[in-house]
């Protein structure tokens, strides 16, 4: 087992390369932060709010989504704006709005753009939905083209809303969906809510699904806001937020029931049963890393990769709201089992909502603390 052990004690610096969002901002990145580990941090937009999801484009531009309806990028030559966008019918409720995002894998060819954000009809209807656009070469507008996937159901309440897009490399879409805190839609096959979804990007069934019809891929999950796929295995991880207990990193399969049954009491929805429940769902899988309790709010979480990060390079790592920080895995060789954990960025930066990697091996994050949020640039390296 390799250990995490160096990393601890390793000095952070603090960069300060930064790009202005709405108004020049501050050098908020500043020095004099705790010593947590060997990275270098800056800020990429800074002025946001709840930024939910980072995509980088191959043409080097850093788009944003606010989950209330607004779109940022940080283009390739400096500068940064707004990028205009149709979200008229955007229902934004609670922890519902425009949430993840991804471009196409074609994206230098059809520059297309994915997004999963609720949708309300004109009768009132609520729904979550994964939408297709156009982003312009200038990076000013986007045009909605085509709506991928209808119908994932919005709760009332805005909560467990999902929505993790992963472009994967083989083309297909998977979408991590929330329940909508419904009693029996994570063990409905029927439903596409507490789902992780697989689909083909014109919506339709992707190869592989357990019911070749259903764009179902796994069932029984509670709200799922992170998909990572592991660089060199293809192994693709779902990362959900927990009850009181037990937020989860699951290893997704084909098929694979992850034991969230929350219909015990017949007339609630009820959130004291366990996120996995081997005695009522037969067969559920295990999850490779668990919070335990309390849970700290694990709303996303990427892989980094590349010989830089050093005795980082291939650990998962997991944002936390509400326990402010990065959990960082070390997962065993069959990918079942964590051998290794650790934190880095405790308490710097508020709640933590995304990870991606970037295409030049950089990490980025997204901060969720609703008012002053950032895009983050982690850099392996003090
Ligand atoms: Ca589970």
């Amino acid at each position: 087992m390799r250990g995490f052990g160096a990393v601890l004690g390793a000095v952070i610096a603090l960069g300060s390369t930064q790009v202005a969002c709405t108004a020049p901002a501050p050098d908020t990145a500043t020095a004099g932060l705790p010593a947590t580990t060997g990275v270098t941090v800056s800020t990429v937009l800074d002025g946001l709010a709840r930024p939910w999801e980072v995509a980088v484009s191959p043409d080097g531009a850093i788009l944003t989504g606010e989950r209330a309806g607004r779109f940022v990028v940080a283009r390739a030559d400096g500068s940064a704006g707004e990028v205009a966008a149709d979200l008229a019918d955007l229902h934004v409720h609670g922890e519902t709005g425009l949430m993840g995002i991804a471009f196409s894998r074609d994206f230098a060819v059809d520059r297309t753009l994915y997004t999963c954000q609720g949708h309300v009809g004109p009768l009132g209807d609520r729904d979550i939905r994964v939408v297709a656009w156009t982003v312009d070469p200038g990076w000013t507008a986007l045009t909605r083209r085509a709506e991928v996937l209808t119908g994932i159901p919005a709760g009332s309440s805005g909560r467990h809303g999902g929505c993790r897009l992963l472009a994967h490399p083989d083309g297909t879409l998977f979408v991590g969906t929330g329940d909508g805190t419904s009693r029996t839609a994570p063990q409905d096959p029927t439903s596409p809510a507490g789902k992780v979804l697989h689909v083909n990007v014109d919506g339709t069934p992707a190869a592989g699904n357990p019911d070749p019809g259903s764009p179902v891929f796994t069932f029984g999950h509670r709200n799922v806001q992170g998909l990572a796929l592991q660089p060199g295995t293809g192994r693709l991880y779902g990362i959900e937020q927990g009850t009181r207990v037990d937020d989860e990193v699951n290893l997704l399969t084909a098929g694979g029931n992850y034991g969230y049954r929350p219909d015990r009491n017949p007339l609630r929805y009820d959130e004291s049963v366990p996120m996995t429940d081997p005695d009522r769902v037969p067969g559920a899988i295990a999850a490779v890393w668990s919070s335990g309790a309390p849970t700290i709010a694990t709303p996303g979480g990427t892989f980094l990769s590349g010989a830089p990060w050093g005795e980082l390079d291939g650990a998962l790592v997991v944002t936390s709201q509400q326990a402010e920080k990065l959990v960082v895995l070390r997962l065993s060789e069959d990918g079942t089992a964590v051998t290794d954990e650790t934190s880095m960025l405790d308490e710097q930066f508020g709640r933590l909502r995304s990870a991606t990697l970037a295409p030049d091996g950089t990490l980025l994050l997204t901060t969720d603390n609703g008012s002053g949020d950032r895009i983050l640039r982690v850099t392996p390296g003090a």
